[in-house]
């Protein structure tokens, strides 16, 4: 009968092999459970795109948003140097475009008239071709953020519609580099995560020099930004050239402290 002899070293170099697997496969376990952490900001949220940039790039079709300094036709620069996000930055936007650049989750606490804002300059074809700004909450669907001309904006889109989207957005020429702002009315009050991006879209024929944005700011409301929010006295009408007492209440927006 055979005898089977295991030396020893085998038996303690198997053993260490076994461990080895069992230690590879508990790390490849633990990293493949890790959920990922996010990062969420809070407010202020202020990035000049110079350096590694929080934001993400969704690419369907066409060009793409890059990061760097832009080098053709009309934007031909960044608003702050070295960097800004530009639609191909050193050619022409293809035709059919259609990229998505999305920003961070960004934490609202209940906030009111948070003002967002940044810089923009673009060369697209009128009607056809542009960029618009939409926002979401929690996680939700995708709205677009205002109409052209807002009451709460200022440089607010340049058409309500373009073919390529059949949405709002900012087409043909800025001349230059222009700041667009928004006083965010229609997230007053919201607590909880937001998220941005900038949708640039172009038609299947005729194209320009491109799209550029820098400095993207979203600020809290100056905590002696005040309105009324209930008027006692007097309640429909009062008389003309006559002093009379008011009772209201005030409140400080972004704080929400009430005055009486
Ligand atoms: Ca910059
Ligand atoms: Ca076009």
């Amino acid at each position: 009968m055979p005898q089977v002899f295991i030396h020893k070293n085998s038996l303690i170099s198997s053993m260490f092999r076994s461990s080895l697997r069992l230690i590879v496969v508990g790390i490849v376990l633990f990293a493949s459970f890790e959920p990922v952490q996010a990062l969420t900001y809070s407010l202020p949220f202020r990035d000049n795109f110079d350096t590694s940039s929080v934001w993400t790039v969704q690419q369907v079709s066409g060009s793409s948003w890059q990061q760097g300094s832009p080098s053709y036709g009309t934007t031909s620069s960044s608003h702050s140097s070295p960097s800004c996000w530009d639609v191909e930055l050193n050619s022409s936007y293809r035709d059919s475009t259609i990229s998505y650049l999305v920003s961070p989750q960004i934490n609202f606490n209940g906030e009111y008239n948070a003002r967002l804002s940044f810089w923009q300059n673009f060369n697209t074809e009128d009607y056809f071709d542009g960029a618009r700004l939409e926002f979401a909450l929690n996680g939700g669907g995708w709205i677009t953020l205002g109409l052209a001309s807002d009451p709460n904006a200022e440089n607010w889109y340049s058409r309500n519609n373009i073919a390529s989207s059949n949405r709002p957005a900012w087409c043909g020429s800025s001349n230059g580099w222009i700041q667009s702002s928004f006083v965010l009315v229609p997230l007053n009050g919201f607590s909880g995560n937001v998220q941005f991006r900038f949708v640039f879209t172009s038609s299947d024929s005729v194209h320009a020099d491109g799209y550029s944005i820098d400095d993207f700011f979203i600020d809290q409301a100056p905590v002696f930004d005040a309105g009324i929010v209930s008027l006692f006295y007097p309640m429909h009408f009062a008389l003309e050239n006559a002093m009379d007492s008011v009772q209201c209440v005030l409140k400080t927006l972004a704080a929400l402290l009430s005055i009486h």
